[in-house]
């Protein structure tokens, strides 16, 4: 019923409508529509309430709740089901839970923070409450479990692009899952595979971007090395309008990547890049390996020239730009 009430006081912003209209709209008493006006109040909604004249919707709260994002919704299937938490240990775990229980591809799980915020290989992504956006989409892509890294690659694409067509600027992406601007980290990604030798059951698409953080809200270990759309782009953020971006995206490259293969993929992700001949150092599995990035390959693994010549495939693994690296 939220749900109705609200599309109907929006239907008209700036009138009042009278309480006796909507019980009749909705067929329901007086009392349950002045009850579910308190409800929205304090879900954060701004209902100014007279008593000759009814009610009228001043502000709806930057929540990000399927009342608040349905309405804006533009994709056809990401997102039409939308699972939202105040607060959740991690929206992935929560994902994978729903996703081993049946849920379907598209359905969506957001938390407005987290108390354990994964990265990859169990480090902490810092969440704080209201400011950001921590999402995880469940996935059930008809590809070969080799191919699952195309999808951290897929979604470093859409996520990148999702920032381009909000912000204006050009973010870069860092093999494999980081989102830079000004060489910040703004977003991180976070893809988690349930699968069989030769068959994916589904992948969770766990995204975290910045956005609403000032540089003092970072924790120092890491307020050097992270920014927020906030930072950058000198204004506050609307957290549901980014998300309408970031879904829409992440249909459309999904799509994309179904329906021609990693092509056109891998050419959006090397514009993004920029990692050709670039000196870097590599640590995987522990092991720290220095040399010249030539490309990622047709599975999304980075291929390496170490300094004796050698081409090494790195399947994960973190990456450190350094023109200084010491051979
Ligand atoms: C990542 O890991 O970048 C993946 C982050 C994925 C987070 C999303 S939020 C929704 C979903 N649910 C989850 O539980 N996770 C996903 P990694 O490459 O391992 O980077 C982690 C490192 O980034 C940390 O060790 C910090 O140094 C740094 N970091 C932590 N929080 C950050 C933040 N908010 N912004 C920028 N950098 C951060």
């Amino acid at each position: 019923m939220d749900d109705e009430i609200l599309q109907l006081l929006r239907e008209s912003p700036s009138a009042f409508l009278s309480g006796e209209e909507i019980s009749h709209r909705l067929k329901v008493s007086r009392t349950a529509v002045w009850k579910r006006i308190n409800h929205l109040r304090n879900l954060g909604y701004e209902v100014e309430a007279s008593t000759r004249s009814g009610y009228r919707l001043i502000q709806s709260p930057d929540l990000l709740t399927p009342l608040e994002i349905k309405p804006i919704l533009k994709t056809n299937w990401v997102g039409k089901k939308i699972h939202h938490f105040h607060s959740l240990d991690s929206t992935n775990s929560k994902a994978y839970q729903l996703a081993l229980n049946g849920a379907e591809e598209g359905e969506v799980v957001i938390a407005e923070s987290q108390e354990k915020g994964r990265g990859r290989l169990g480090r902490h992504w810092f969440s704080p409450p209201f400011l950001n956006l921590y999402l995880s989409v469940i996935l059930r892509p008809k590809i070969s479990p080799h191919q699952a890294p195309l999808i951290t690659l897929m979604a470093a694409v859409a996520t990148a692009d999702a920032i381009q067509k909000f912000s204006g600027l050009f973010p870069l992406i860092k093999w494999p899952n980081d989102i830079l601007l000004r060489d910040r980290k703004v977003a991180g990604l976070l893809n988690e595979i349930h699968s069989e030798m030769d068959r994916i059951h589904f992948v969770i698409l766990g995204i975290g971007a910045n956005l609403n953080m000032d540089e003092k809200m970072f924790p120092k270990e890491i307020r050097a090395a992270a920014t927020s759309l906030k930072i950058e782009m000198g204004r506050p953020i609307l957290r549901k309008v980014f998300l309408q971006f970031l879904l829409l995206e992440l249909e459309r490259w999904y799509t994309i990547f179904l329906r021609e293969g990693s092509t056109v993929l891998l050419k959006a992700w090397r514009d993004r890049a920029h990692i050709k001949g670039r000196r870097v150092k590599v640590t995987s599995f522990g092991e720290a390996i220095v040399g010249t990035a030539i490309d990622v390959d047709s599975d999304g693994a980075l291929i390496l020239e170490t300094t004796n010549g050698k081409r090494k495939r790195i399947v994960a693994g973190d990456v450190e730009y350094n023109r200084k690296v010491k051979s």
